[in-house]
């Protein structure tokens, strides 16, 4: 190819990379297969090699990072990057909202735009002629950090701007911040490692922009939400939300939660239901920014201090709080792994009292450095379980104790051991420990096991303590006279219970080897093995070589699943369980039989002809896959009764939906969708 067609093939590339990460990261509606991406990447890179002199700093070979800094520049904001008033009651909401009608004219209609207030860092983009010339920190306001070496890394900027329009100098704010599923397995990794753990998804987006080699940033999973724009033109905009529209179309991520409401009652129904979903959002936020949406009204009022009047951010709760420790608990889980489990001084965190947080492993605890009295911080965020994160060194009195490590189990005395390299310790018991069997029984009986209706884990730890049940066959050998003898177990519940378990005998193959709670077989292992094998005696008889044919089992799941069967205990508990009627059809799943195959469904919302896991489980006997997420590769979103964000998703990003009357058409083979 000459120069000249290379050097268009060049731009070509680097126009068409620009796109679909827009495509991707902002607009989540990628148009091609991410190997397509990586081709076209690798083709732009080679050429980019070839011809050193042709690199320029927009392009997006340049997110992977470069040469470490010795040291940040210094940047003065030409607008200093101001900070918001807080509020944490209804009380002074309504009071900041009867300050800003005081300030406008009589009866001046107004809206208020309503954003999450994400818990990250504010960050500066400054781009010159739609090109990304400049990041930096708040700092103080006036003058920040240069950190454009690690801005240019994070995906969801822009190094070129999208569309028209821009004005030859725009500086756009927002925080920069890190997912917390990101968080979550960035840490996983440094426990496994050994290595420093963050505190919390803030800390953690902090260091990875406080880095003088970006190739670290690059590494670590960041995100820029936009909530403001500083525009050389004046008149571009008239209203706040009109900005974050064009930012969009522009290219830069902005906050999918926004509103524009009328008044300050919406405001607060606004909060309260943001509150009520926080834990199921994918990031962090520590409140709600309410803005007056017109832009020329925000000028009217002017700012006070060093803040706009405005705006204020309505706080959430805290999720980080201070408590003390005041003893440590071991408890033994399912498969004998005992967890070192803090008990703490009750404290309101993350809207809920807490007494109990996770240590995860004896390493945690040297990690940590923790002693019992001592002052810790516990973070309670989303879905994830409470944990100390942290020890308030500073406040350790002289009256701290060592945490004692035992080494007997604290249920059945069997010894404890830690395999060589392991962080974990484990009870040798097996089922001799009550401990055991009784987790082994509730992950039996759990919904997306045997999914026995109403034997819930309290009802499980009574009747192993009253002798009921020692394993999960004695389950199907209940009679009525001994349930309703168990307290506040009426005769109605009792035969409740005996009903469910009738039901529950029909079960299939993959639900039952799940349920059976071998190590490291999760559902879709289950699923798989339960595809590869058709029948429980195949697996049971399989080989290693046979196991590591199967998908997603690897040597270790292999040799725990020899070791299960090989265990005559086992064997004898799936005998009884069959001699007491469990059962599952043995169909081989033909690809042809398959229909369904390489698509991928999503179900939401209420149904009321079965439920969301039995139609998850007659989709996958189809070929289809589930997903938990509507995306552009959805093909289909099943939505029942009163669906909500992911049924909005699937119409923003025209999906295919159906109802429920669709969905069984399909299942029954009528619709061949
Ligand atoms: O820290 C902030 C978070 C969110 C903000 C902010 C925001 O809007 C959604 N807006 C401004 C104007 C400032 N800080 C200064």
């Amino acid at each position: 190819m000459s120069d000249s067609s290379l050097r268009a093939r060049l731009e070509a590339l680097r126009k068409q990379l620009h796109e679909h990460s827009y495509r991707y990261y902002v607009l989540d509606e990628p148009s091609i297969p991410d190997v397509e991406y990586d081709r076209l990447f690798r083709e732009l890179q080679d050429i980019e090699r070839e011809h050193p002199e042709w690199r320029s700093d927009d392009s997006p070979t340049q997110r992977v990072g470069a040469e470490p800094l010795s040291s940040f520049s210094q940047v003065r904001h030409e607008t200093p990057m101001l900070s918001l008033d807080n509020v944490f009651s209804e009380q002074e909401l309504r009071d900041f909202d009867r300050r800003v009608r005081g300030r406008l004219d009589d009866g001046q209609a107004f809206h208020y735009a309503c954003e999450p207030k994400l818990d990250g860092i504010a960050v500066s983009l400054l781009y010159v002629d739609g090109v990304l010339v400049r990041g930096a920190t708040r700092g103080d306001g006036r003058v920040g950090e240069d950190i454009t070496h690690n801005v240019r890394t994070v995906d969801s900027i822009p190094l070129k701007l999208q569309g028209e329009g821009w004005p030859v100098e725009l500086e756009v704010r927002g925080e920069i911040y890190m997912p917390r599923q990101g968080f979550e397995a960035l840490n996983m990794r440094a426990r496994e490692e050994g290595s420093k753990t963050f505190v919390n998804p803030r800390n953690a987006a902090a260091g990875s922009l406080r880095q003088l080699d970006s190739r670290i940033t690059a590494s670590r999973p960041l995100e820029m939400c936009c909530y403001g724009v500083v525009a050389s033109d004046d008149g571009l905009f008239s209203s706040h939300s009109g900005a974050l529209a064009q930012l969009k179309r522009w290219g830069f991520l902005t906050s999918v939660e926004l509103a524009v409401v009328d008044d300050i009652e919406a405001c607060l129904a606004y909060y309260e239901q943001l509150l009520s979903r926080r834990d199921q959002l994918a990031y962090d936020i520590d409140g709600i920014v309410f803005k007056v949406d017109e832009l020329a009204l925000q000028e009217q009022l002017g700012f006070v201090s060093r803040a706009p009047r405005w705006a204020i951010a309505h706080k959430f709760p805290a999720q980080e709080e201070v408590t003390t420790l005041r003893d440590v608990e071991f408890q033994v889980g399912r498969t004998g792994a005992v967890t070192p489990v803090a008990k703490l001084e009750p404290v309101f965190v993350g809207g809920v009292t807490v007494s109990n947080a996770t240590l995860h492993n004896l390493d945690e605890i040297e990690r940590l450095g923790v002693k019992l009295g001592d002052t810790v911080i516990v973070r309670r965020a989303g879905d994830v379980i409470p944990q100390v994160v942290q020890v308030v060194t500073e406040r350790r009195g002289d009256d701290v104790r060592d945490i004692v490590i035992p080494s007997c189990c604290p249920v059945c005395e069997s010894p404890l051991e830690r395999a060589p390299g392991e962080a974990v310790l484990r009870c040798t018991g097996g089922l001799v420990c009550a401990a055991q069997r009784k987790e082994g029984i509730k992950h039996f009986a759990s919904r997306k096991a045997m999914d026995i209706d109403g034997l819930g884990d309290k009802l499980v730890e009574q009747m192993v303590e009253a002798g009921l049940i020692d394993s999960v066959a004695d389950l199907f050998r209940l009679e009525q006279a001994q349930l309703s003898g168990l307290e506040r177990m009426g005769e109605k519940s009792a035969q409740n219970l005996l009903d469910a378990l009738s039901k529950a005998r029909n079960t299939t193959l993959p639900r039952f080897l799940f349920a059976l709670g071998i190590r490291e077989v999760g559902e879709a292992t289950a699923s798989n093995l339960a595809k590869h094998f058709v029948s429980l005696e195949a697996l049971m008889a399989a080989d290693e070589e046979q196991l590591l044919a199967v998908d997603d089992v690897g040597p270790i799941v292999a040799s725990h699943i020899r070791s299960f069967f090989a265990t005559d205990h086992n064997r004898e508990i799936i005998r009884q369980l069959r001699e007491q009627g469990v059962h599952w059809p043995e169909e081989r799943i033909e690809e042809g039989e398959q229909p369904m195959a390489g698509q991928t469904w999503v179900l939401t919302g209420n149904l009321e002809s079965m439920t969301r896991s039995e139609a998850k489980e007659k989709l996958q006997a189809l070929g289809a896959k589930v997903a938990g997420s509507v995306s552009a590769k959805t093909d289909c979103v099943a939505a029942g009764a009163n669906a909500g964000s992911k049924l909005k998703k699937a119409e923003e990003l025209g999906v295919k939906v159906i109802d429920e009357g669709g969905l069984l058409a399909v299942l029954s083979g009528q619709d061949k969708t």
